[in-house]
């Protein structure tokens, strides 16, 4: 059995992964007996991965709020009154000691996201300097500043930068309905950057924004039909943010999530599937239905961007508890 190099993490080529999906197939996937569907995602799961290796990944917000988009679920739009200030780009040293303290912890790769609509020539000059510092420290590096202007990819891959997130958030039907100030063909644009780059995607999306089950099987069909599957899939649950229009929405059945994560697992089978935001709220049982159902990659860390996640104490105690080990 070939199994992915979780510092290489080879791009995706076998024969299963140029295979197209079709929405029927997906939406019977999600229609399955629940055990027997645990039960495919583990088999394709074992095939391609080591299934008690989980990927970590820390997260800092260097660029927090005042961002000029409207997305329904975001704490940083400065369209809706959240408890989240506007702050500045971070100083580079404050940056790299945040990398530091986190591979100490024990991540292999440093996220750091920016609130911006996308990056201007400028700002995008600090965070070249922020990538290339954070790659020293032996760590891998990922950003997410938002859609790129023509140059903006090639410039971040001379800089080092092993991963691009930007997710495709929901399915291309629903999407008019949480975000009006960019489209979903906005966001495949700038994956077409970011893959023409050399830069390895990192794309997944967000469920319990009052979307159908067919919105959910159409995001993982335009995540899996992507001209190659992103190699990184973050499925977030919705964190809900006062102030936001999605404050009071009703909160979805876990097994949906489950649901959605061997869908993942199914249709990616070689990409690395993200337990993303929403893990707080989540029992330890949970969580490890989620690593049954090829969930292989996690957020480590007390924080995601301007939300809580689970502190290392209680990830190193799940991870001893489930005989899982980090990679
Ligand atoms: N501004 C950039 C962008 O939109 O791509 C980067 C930062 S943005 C906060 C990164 C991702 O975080 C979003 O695409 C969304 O998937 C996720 N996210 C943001 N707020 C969330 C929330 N309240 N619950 C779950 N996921 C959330
Ligand atoms: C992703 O898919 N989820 C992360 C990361 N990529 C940037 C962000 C989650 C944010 C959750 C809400 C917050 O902390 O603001
Ligand atoms: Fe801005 Fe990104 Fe939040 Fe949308 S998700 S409001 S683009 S920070």
């Amino acid at each position: 059995m070939q199994l992915a190099s979780p510092l290489t993490q080879a791009a995706p080529s076998t024969p299963a992964t140029l295979r197209r999906w079709a929405l029927d197939e997906v939406l019977a996937l999600y229609d399955m007996p629940l055990m027997d569907l645990l039960w495919q995602a583990q088999g394709v799961h074992r095939a391609h991965f080591d299934p008690n290796a989980v990927q970590r990944s820390s997260l800092l917000s260097v660029k927090t709020g005042g961002c000029s988009e409207d997305c329904s679920y975001c704490s940083q739009s400065a369209r809706y009154d959240t408890d989240t200030e506007r702050e500045r780009l971070m100083p580079l040293n404050e940056v790299v000691a945040a990398a530091q303290l986190a591979k100490d912890k024990g991540a292999s790769r440093f996220c750091m996201g920016a609130a911006w609509k996308g990056p201007k020539d400028s700002d995008l000059d600090h965070v070249l300097a922020m990538v290339r510092e954070v790659k020293a420290l032996g760590m891998q590096t990922c950003v997410t500043l938002g859609m790129l202007k023509d140059g903006q990819a090639e410039k971040l891959k001379d800089a080092g930068l092993d991963y691009y997130n930007h997710n495709l958030d929901t399915d291309k039907d629903f999407y008019g309905q949480v975000i009006k100030t960019h489209t979903h063909d906005d966001r495949l644009d700038t994956l077409d950057q970011v893959r023409e780059a050399g830069i390895n995607v990192c794309s997944g999306g967000i469920i319990g924004m009052g979307e159908s089950r067919k919105n959910r099987a159409a995001l993982i069909v335009q995540l899996a039909n992507l001209p190659k599957p992103p190699e990184s899939v973050p499925i977030n649950n919705l964190v809900p943010i006062p102030g936001t229009p999605m404050a009071d929405n009703a909160r979805l059945d876990p097994f949906e999530f489950v649901r959605t994560i061997a869908a993942a697992r199914i249709t990616m089978p070689a990409s690395w599937v993200r337990l993303s935001a929403g893990r707080q709220e989540m029992s330890d049982e949970l969580q490890a239905m989620c690593f049954f159902a090829g969930a292989n990659s996690m957020f480590y860390g007390e924080r995601l961007l301007t939300t809580g996640n689970p502190d290392i104490e209680r990830d190193e105690a799940l991870f001893a508890r489930l005989g899982l080990k980090a990679v």
